[in-house]
């Protein structure tokens, strides 16, 4: 295959005159907008490729999710919504740090190593979230796909897994309409569907802590979750009554002290929204990828509930509906070693619902839950979802067939679910659809089981890349020392605190992160103060 000379003509315009290098990790390339125009070229033109040898459409989305506005980055989506596949990661990160005059060398090298022809034309489907930066990267992205006669569809501005859907549904109709209105009309329908099925949701005479209560306040971070549910809360308004904040319109910062990465790290309300006694609040990142919940109880204290207490409320409410329709399927959930101890043991011991672990990243946990017939993946800062095998979503279509209810909600619930990834908006609506089925108010849901006290502390280190780990990344292999030393901390002084803890290097910056668990919050911050010295 020969290339264009427009991608001799078009790299001259996105030259690439920077020291810096860039490497795809698991957030794909996530930096200061200002550094990236390159990099967006690039990765139109790599996307061109991957969908040429795919012969399918591809995603490209631009989006620095939960980081701050200065911040931008890319991801590529391969053909059914999950992420790119391991094996081209390499690609992107040759592509991108490729000089000028390498650029025409490197892309020749992929044609022959992926035996892509000329055959078909590449199909590219583009979104980008609110960010300032978005507009001229998104430009540069297009210039990439057309400099090698692909054709860009382009999504505008829209959440990331709104970008995920809309890809999966132009390689596979059935999945649903590939147009945003088709995502909306699709969630939308689906969630009254439900909710006039469930039992009437009783008056909110009493605060949202101790019934179900229709009243929400939703938190956008300031970005595109706010405009998605600008579009969606009117037309739910019978079956959910949400409130706005940080919208998104372009009063507040991005991400600034709100949204899921805010709330979750600070395990604070987010600011921008009321705190009033009795109310609850759920907040989405930047790109509406990760949700999380809150509440404050009638007392004045605040409670979250992350991504391990919405992973806990999906699986009991699977397995109780699995049950009821008579579906002996595997469900199983996958976490991450940062999910909470107790969330763990409560799926384990009280629900027997086998938990695996995978590395953190999506495509980590995604890939572990295929796995399962039904598969339900969480981190604990809230990303996730619930994946269904073929077979399993066969059983259930046939089930729903008879007059099962259970089967019926089920068939439902899984057109309710973003299979391609998690999604903040689907997640949110589907805890709303379980805790009004269960008629449970915040307290209710929390009381599934209490949280271990934990503690996530950052060190900054010379190289990171000297930590390895294992075992899903709770033990650390490298230095060699390191972990006979933690092992022998928690066997001695320790010994009778419950304690866990795990050192693993970040994949998005550069640091070693330490997470520690114990009985008691001062032996958390021992430990975690102890483990931070050994790292250092
Ligand atoms: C990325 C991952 C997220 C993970 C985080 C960990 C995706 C789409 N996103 O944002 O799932 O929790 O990285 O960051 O996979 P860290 O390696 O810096 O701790
Ligand atoms: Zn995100």
């Amino acid at each position: 295959m020969e290339f264009r000379s427009d991608v001799i003509t078009c790299s001259g315009k996105y030259s690439n005159n920077q020291q810096k290098l860039f490497s795809y990790g698991t957030a794909g390339f996530r930096t200061k907008a200002d550094d990236l125009e390159t990099v967006l070229f690039r990765m139109g033109l790599l996307a061109a490729l991957r969908s040429k040898a795919k012969k399918a459409h591809i995603g490209l989305m631009i989006t620095a999710s939960h980081n701050p506005a200065c911040d931008n980055g890319v991801k590529l989506v391969d053909p059914y919504g999950e992420m790119m596949v391991e094996s081209w990661e390499a690609h992107a990160t040759h592509v991108a740090n490729a000089s000028d005059d390498e650029l025409a060398g490197v892309l020749h090298c992929i044609v022959t190593e992926e035996h892509i022809t000329a055959d078909h034309t590449a199909q590219v489907v583009i979104g980008r979230d609110t960010r300032p930066s978005s507009n001229t990267l998104h430009a540069a992205a297009v210039s990439g796909v057309e400099a090698l006669g692909g054709k860009v569809v382009d999504c505008g501005v829209v959440t990331t897994p709104l970008l995920h859907y809309r890809v999966r549904c132009a390689n596979d109709p059935s999945y649903g309409v590939a147009s945003n209105e088709g995502y909306t009309d699709k969630l939308v329908e689906t969630f009254l569907k439900l909710q006039s099925c469930a039992q009437p949701a009783t008056s909110c005479a009493q605060p949202a802590t101790s019934c179900y209560c229709q009243d929400l306040l939703f938190d956008g971070a300031n970005g595109v979750g706010g405009l998605q549910m600008a579009i969606m809360a009117p037309r739910i308004s019978q079956a959910l009554k949400l409130t706005i904040h940080n919208g998104g319109e372009g009063q507040g910062v991005l991400n600034y002290r709100c949204g899921a990465d805010f709330v979750k790290v600070s395990q604070s309300w987010p600011s921008g929204v009321p705190a009033t006694p009795g109310s609850r609040c759920v907040s989405v990142d930047g790109d509406a990828d990760r949700v999380v919940y809150s509440y404050i109880d009638e007392l004045g204290a605040y409670h979250l509930m992350d991504g391990d207490k919405i992973a806990t409320l999906v699986v009991g409410f699977l397995q109780e509906q699995l049950s009821e329709a008579g579906l002996a399927l595997r469900l199983g959930l996958v976490q991450t070693a940062y999910a909470n101890g107790a969330s763990t043991a409560y799926v384990n011991d009280s629900l027997k619902v086998p938990v695996g672990f995978a590395k953190t990243g999506v495509k980590h946990l995604h890939h572990m839950a295929l796995s399962f017939d039904i598969g339900v993946y969480f981190e604990a800062n809230g990303h996730g979802t619930v994946i269904f095998s073929d077979s399993a979503s066969a059983a259930i279509k046939e089930a729903a067939s008879t007059d099962s209810p259970a089967a019926r909600r089920l068939a439902a619930v899984k057109d309710l679910i973003n299979e391609t990834v998690g999604d903040a908006i689907s997640d949110l609506l589907l805890v709303e659809v379980i805790l009004r089925h269960r008629g449970w108010g915040m307290r209710d849901w929390d009381a599934q089981y209490h949280d271990m006290p934990n503690k996530l502390v950052t060190v900054r280190v010379a190289d990171r890349s000297v930590f390895e780990t294992t075992d899903a990344e709770r033990r650390c292999t490298q230095p060699a020392a390191l972990q006979p030393a933690i092992d022998d901390l928690l066997s001695t002084s320790f010994l009778h605190a419950r304690a866990r803890t795990f050192v693993r290097p970040s994949g998005t910056e550069d640091l070693v992160r330490v997470y520690a668990e114990a009985a008691t919050q001062s032996h958390v911050e021992e430990l975690a103060l102890q483990v931070s010295r050994l790292v250092f």
